[in-house]
């Protein structure tokens, strides 16, 4: 808006770093609950400010955006990444990707939103997605395989945020069947793989990720305070988004290539280095039943095998696991 504009060309023609209510309000020529009201409207826009008694405000942060623009300059994929489809605020990357796909979106086209109002989780979970936090995204990808084999792409996005999140912080993060990933036990990221098919083909596979990326512990909603972790909490760092999901696009771009020539065995090498479930006694909760023992592998398609107590081994296809501790 003209107002917003006028009031960050105060912030930046200020000779101090403080602004002062006051000043503000002369230069704008309005109330100073109407100042108080233009500095929130910023803050909900991203803008980190910081209020001093007898200074004033101060811009401590200025949001970093993950539009179209920032996401191609210095891109060096082939194709993931380079049609993006860019919004403010929406209710789920996912939806506008299931819609994109079935309009013959091109296979890398990324659909990236600051904001999710209604974001989903599986089993329609909610996905937490506050602006300009996080990078929430739907890729659509048109693997030429039988719709069974759609799930190995989870596993595929995972190991690619991994590598992703490795090279540009120092976390080393692990992989907890099947679309988890954790640090320190906490929820990083979630993933969720839908796709469109008939029976013998797959039209389109839509991987939506969410990352939680500059969160601060109080950013949380309560409910999940204590299972949720951030790139920022974790590495004490602000992370550059648009970079983060560059870095994405590459490793994704290489693995998937490997994976339509080679087949899935170089994706389940990789997922298995990462992944903390494996070898390890875990409680696995399906909508029928709660089986226990120790988690074998996966198979070639990305199932689960689970040895319950009496030795019988349990292809999990869907289910939350919890590691139990000894
Ligand atoms: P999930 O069902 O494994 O996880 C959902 C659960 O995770 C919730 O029930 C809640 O306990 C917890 N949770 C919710 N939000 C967060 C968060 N921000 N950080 C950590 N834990 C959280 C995981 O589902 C798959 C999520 C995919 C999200 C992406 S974002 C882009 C795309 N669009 C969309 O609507 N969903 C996907």
């Amino acid at each position: 808006s003209a107002m917003r504009r006028k009031l960050l060309e105060i912030f930046t023609n200020a000779e101090t770093d403080y602004v002062s209510g006051q000043m503000i309000s002369e230069q704008l020529n309005c109330s100073r609950t109407a100042v108080w009201k233009h500095i929130e409207d910023l803050r909900s826009e991203g803008y980190e400010l910081e209020a001093v008694r007898k200074k004033g405000y101060r811009i401590i942060r200025v949001p970093n955006k993950v539009t179209s623009n920032e996401l191609l300059l210095g891109l060096h994929t082939k194709r993931m990444g380079h049609h993006v489809h860019y919004e403010e605020s929406v209710e789920s990357t996912q939806k506008i990707a299931h819609r994109l796909a079935q309009e013959d979106a091109v296979e890398g086209t990324v659909v990236v939103a600051e904001e999710q109002t209604s974001g989903r989780g599986r089993l329609d979970r909610v996905w937490y997605s506050p602006k300009y936090t996080g990078v929430w995204m739907s890729i659509i990808l048109r693997p030429t395989v039988p719709p069974q084999q759609a799930p190995q792409l989870t596993l595929l996005a995972a190991v690619a945020i991994v590598q992703a999140i490795e090279e540009i912080t120092d976390l080393s993060p692990d992989i907890k069947w099947p679309n988890d990933i954790l640090i320190n036990g906490k929820k990083l990221v979630g993933i969720l793989t839908e796709m469109q098919a008939d029976v013998e083909r797959v039209h389109s596979v839509i991987v939506g990720i969410g990352i939680n990326v500059n969160q601060q512990a109080s950013d949380f909603a309560p409910n999940i305070q204590k299972i949720a972790t951030s790139l920022s909490i974790e590495s004490g760092q602000q992370i550059n988004r648009a970079e983060l999901m560059q870095t994405i696009f590459l490793k994704l771009e290489k693995l998937y290539d490997d994976y339509l020539t080679h087949g899935f065995k170089v994706v389940k090498l990789l997922w298995e280095s990462y992944a903390v479930t494996i070898g390890k006694q875990i409680v696995a909760r399906t909508l029928r039943e709660t089986i226990e023992g120790t988690a074998k592998g996966i198979t070639d398609d990305g199932t689960l095998l689970l040895e319950d107590l009496h030795g019988k081994v349990h292809y999990i296809h869907s289910a939350d696991i919890s590691l139990k501790s000894k």
